[in-house]
């Protein structure tokens, strides 16, 4: 068991980040057992799921003449258009069935708002409306916080850089993640996690 000021935060191992889902990330899949087993080490376990409605602002076919993973400009900055996922209520938007769901004590939805996409599971893409999560580990005493899931180079980047910029240790297990890699994205991130004091581990 790891020390009781650590979190394990599990990002967006959903059916539609999974392969055959809508927005699939090659070898989605391939990090639950993993992921799974790792819930039993943390005294504090958080789910984080990506929860769209349908008229999402961040899907492209909510914008005519335009193609997913083309990027478009939004009053809050740059935001890449995606294919339609993880859409409220639909199968595409639970959690994969082998996902462990039980020893999770929180968890948090993110880009239910239409307006404005939510990566990291701190704050929406304006990068200052928080989701809550911070509040809740500081209740909990947390400072230190672990991070699993998908997409390695979104939604865990863009958390794991929001952790490190509040204060929280913050750590990335590279091997328990799996990544969507558009445009260099990959390195880019990489690189933004190691700037900002992520810890990278496999
Ligand atoms: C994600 C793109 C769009 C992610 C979520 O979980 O990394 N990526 N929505
Ligand atoms: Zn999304």
């Amino acid at each position: 068991m790891r020390p009781v000021n650590e979190a394990l935060i599990v990002i967006d191992i959903q059916n539609d980040f999974c392969p055959g889902g809508a927005l699939a990330v090659a070898g989605g899949d391939e990090i639950i057992k993993r992921v799974n087993g790792l819930m039993d080490e943390f005294a504090t376990v958080i789910l984080t799921q990506d929860w769209h409605p349908a008229d999402h602002s961040s899907f492209a076919s909510n914008h005519p003449g335009k193609a997913p993973f083309e990027a478009l400009t939004m009053s809050y900055g740059p935001q890449t258009l995606w294919p339609d996922h993880c859409i409220q209520g639909t199968a595409g938007a639970e959690f994969h069935p082998d996902l462990r769901t039980d020893p999770a004590q929180l968890i948090i939805r993110k880009g239910f708002r239409a307006g404005i996409d939510s990566y990291s599971a701190f704050f929406e893409n304006d990068r200052s409306t928080t989701t809550g999560l911070i509040g809740y580990l500081g209740a909990r005493g947390v400072t230190a916080v672990t991070f699993v899931g998908l997409a390695t180079d979104y939604c865990v980047a863009y958390s794991a850089l929001d952790a490190a910029r509040l204060g929280l240790r913050a750590r990335v297990l590279l091997g328990a993640c799996r990544g969507i890699d558009l445009g260099g994205s990959m390195a880019r991130m990489m690189d933004e996690m190691r700037a900002a004091g992520v810890a990278l581990e496999e």
